[in-house]
């Protein structure tokens, strides 16, 4: 080749590979190319939130003009109507999420559409497990986007413009394992920063706190929440906090759970814990949530984890402050590809409720595996609450007392070029907001939004890959553990499968071989009222189904019950046949999201994107066959036991 050849050859590399490499996934769905051809109009010129919108228009719409009214007659603060002219909404913040949803819209539908949207939740929160030194608990997309005392506030201003886009409308920074020194002047210098970077984006932030700071910072002798020195010390950090973030949300807790201080080490109750800090931030607006994740780190055999929040705070519940709302997690356990709803919400009736998801998949493959999360969650929302939400949604007022007020997500993001990891993860932050916005949207809907935005409108990958998202939650469950089998992780890290997993160094309640008690005969986990009987704490009807053997759902059978190996299932396989046959199909599902992937989405994708799914998705091939053949394997020699 000549020389001038050479370089033509080079830069036509140069010139093709250049958009091709930027392709990084750090777009995230929010890929509207700039037309800068929309008048906006807007009334209120002050309001930065309203600034954002007008922006976001005059730059992404493809109409020509456009209106934005605040309207004080619409029914809800962060609800919105647009007609195709008029943007309306109570608050600012409903004006910007009419304008997210007005550019998602152009994108999605040929044709212009009226809008009419309002949120089921108030409260729709990421939760992040970042630690001051910058790792994450339970993150898989490297370190914290929260950089402290080196800030990157472009980074954390498209952070906020992604939440936003789904209408989050909140964050709390910091791992719920809190450290002391998030409270001290230093750390909440850095918090106000990035609250100011949220704010004209409608998000408030919150914090994670360490219940016994005072203590651990050496103000106080003590951190009895019925102890005066201790509630003053509360109130001034309190008082500390508004005066340099006026709108902050409020303290979400951990307390005596895992080895965190909590009111139980001065014989309190959770209740008296989280009203001394509720009382500290009342006069200011804020609210404390306060988690309902405890169980007994005990290895008495027969102490059920999964019976032990409802037995903790039912005998609270109408004793806490009104400011105070339990936030738990969706099963009663933790985070498992498949449980039950937890029954806490059936049972705490007189105080508020926020659901806890895991949007990070610590227990389904982290950010490895493929798996679209929003069938899950739709679970949840199919059984918790509805007659309740309904009612909520209905009056559009202020929720009553045991109303499930909330949602948060455990966040998978953090500093890796492309947020989550995964690519496919990115559409689990997506769906997490869209749900916490309307719980009544299909996850299919969700999906093919998200591959729209994220990737392309062609049918064929958006039909084929909607597909394979809706399968992934069912494939995982089915070749990590199928039949209401769960905890059969490897210790720690969580990744993989250690089904024969004991340690008489950790509590028993972290083995694997409590919670299915494989021996030669049986297996699964009794929770009827001959085991721990969990069950009762299910709302009735709820309660006699999982209760009976032949009604319980084959999905939870070995959550809820002891079952020979030999037991004829409802598909008249006997219960190790269909073990097996499970197992391989959620194999023989991944195999197939490969072979599609590999073989036929290539065109669609951009090289980067498409080479680094294709690696993942191979490696989740591999990690799935780990699991049927460790489970099969281990499961098989339960039963034939040598002798
Ligand atoms: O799921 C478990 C995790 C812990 C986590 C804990 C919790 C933040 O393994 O890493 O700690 O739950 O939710 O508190």
């Amino acid at each position: 080749m000549t020389p001038s050849k050479l370089i033509l050859a080079f830069s036509l590399l140069v010139l093709t590979s250049l958009p091709l490499a930027a392709e990084d996934g750090h777009q995230l769905w929010l890929r509207y190319q700039p037309v800068n051809k929309a008048t906006v109009v807007a009334a209120d010129q002050q309001s930065p939130t309203i600034a954002v919108a007008r922006q976001e228009l005059q730059t992404y719409y493809l109409g020509d003009s456009i209106v934005l009214r605040l309207d004080p007659t619409m029914p809800d603060d962060d609800g919105f109507s647009f007609d195709g002219i008029t943007l309306k909404a109570r608050r600012p913040a409903g004006l910007l999420y009419g304008a997210y949803a007005v550019l998602r819209d152009q994108t999605l539908n040929s044709q212009l559409s009226t809008l009419n949207s309002h949120p089921t939740f108030p409260l729709r929160l990421l939760n992040h497990w970042d630690n001051p030194d910058g790792t994450i608990e339970r993150g898989y997309a490297g370190e914290s986007i929260f950089h402290w005392f080196h800030l990157d506030r472009e980074l954390i201003r498209e952070y906020a413009r992604a939440n936003a886009s789904i209408g989050i409308n909140g964050t709390v920074l910091n791992n719920v394992n809190a450290s002391p020194k998030m409270l001290t002047t230093a750390y909440l210098r850095e918090v106000k920063t990035i609250a100011d970077i949220l704010r004209p984006y409608g998000i408030r932030v919150y914090l994670s706190i360490n219940f016994a700071t005072p203590l651990a910072l050496g103000d106080t002798k003590t951190a009895d929440p019925l102890n005066k020195a201790v509630q003053r010390w509360w109130q001034r950090k309190a008082r500390e906090i508004y005066k340099l973030i006026p709108d902050f949300g409020g303290f979400l807790v951990k307390a005596n759970s895992e080895g965190q201080p909590g009111p139980g080490d001065y014989h309190r109750t959770h209740a008296e814990g989280a009203n001394m800090l509720a009382d500290a931030l009342k006069p200011y607006g804020g609210i404390v949530m306060w988690r309902c994740f405890v169980y007994a780190v005990s290895n008495q055999v027969g102490l059920d984890r999964a019976v032990q929040a409802v037995e903790e705070f039912k005998p609270l519940d109408g004793q806490f402050r009104p400011n105070v709302i339990l936030q738990t997690k969706n099963g009663p356990v933790d985070f498992q590809p498949r449980e039950p709803y937890s029954p806490i919400f059936d049972q705490i009736t007189k105080t508020n409720n926020m659901v806890e998801l895991q949007v990070t998949q610590e227990y389904l493959g982290q950010s490895r595996h493929l798996v679209y999360l929003a069938p899950m969650w739709q679970e949840f929302f199919s059984f918790v609450n509805p007659a309740k939400l309904a009612r909520y949604v209905e009056q559009k007022t202020s929720p009553d007392q045991g109303n499930l007020v909330g949602a948060a997500g455990v966040a998978n993001i953090g500093n890796d070029r492309n947020w989550c990891g995964h690519h496919f993860s990115q559409a689990n932050w997506y769906a997490f907001g869209r749900l916490a916005w309307d719980p009544s949207l299909s996850s299919e809907l969700i999906a093919r939004e998200w591959l729209q935005l994220t990737f392309t409108d062609a049918p064929p990958f958006v039909d084929t890959m909607t597909d394979v998202m809706l399968q992934s939650r069912e494939a995982c469950v089915n070749y990590m553990m199928p039949l209401g089998l769960h905890h059969l992780f490897q210790f720690d890290h969580h990744y993989g499968p250690e089904p024969g997993g004991y340690r008489d160094d950790v509590p028993f309640v972290w083995c694997p071989v409590y919670y299915h008690r494989a021996n030669a005969d049986s297996i699964g986990f009794d929770r009827t009222p001959t085991g721990s009987n969990a069950v009762s704490q299910y709302r009735d009807s709820i309660g006699r189904l999982y209760n009976d053997l032949s009604t319980c759902p084959d999905e939870l059978l070995l959550w809820f019950h002891r079952v020979p190996w030999g037991h004829v299932m409802h598909s008249g396989n006997t219960l190790w046949e269909e073990l097996q046959y499970r197992y391989n199909l959620g194999v023989n599902t991944v195999e197939s999201f490969c072979n599609t992937w590999h073989n036929r989405m290539r065109p669609y994708v951009d090289p980067q994107r498409w080479l680094e799914v294709d690696e993942r998705l191979q490696h989740q091939r591999e990690n799935a066959r780990e699991w049927r053949d460790k489970c099969l394997g281990y499961f098989a020699s339960q039963q034939s036991p040598n002798p």
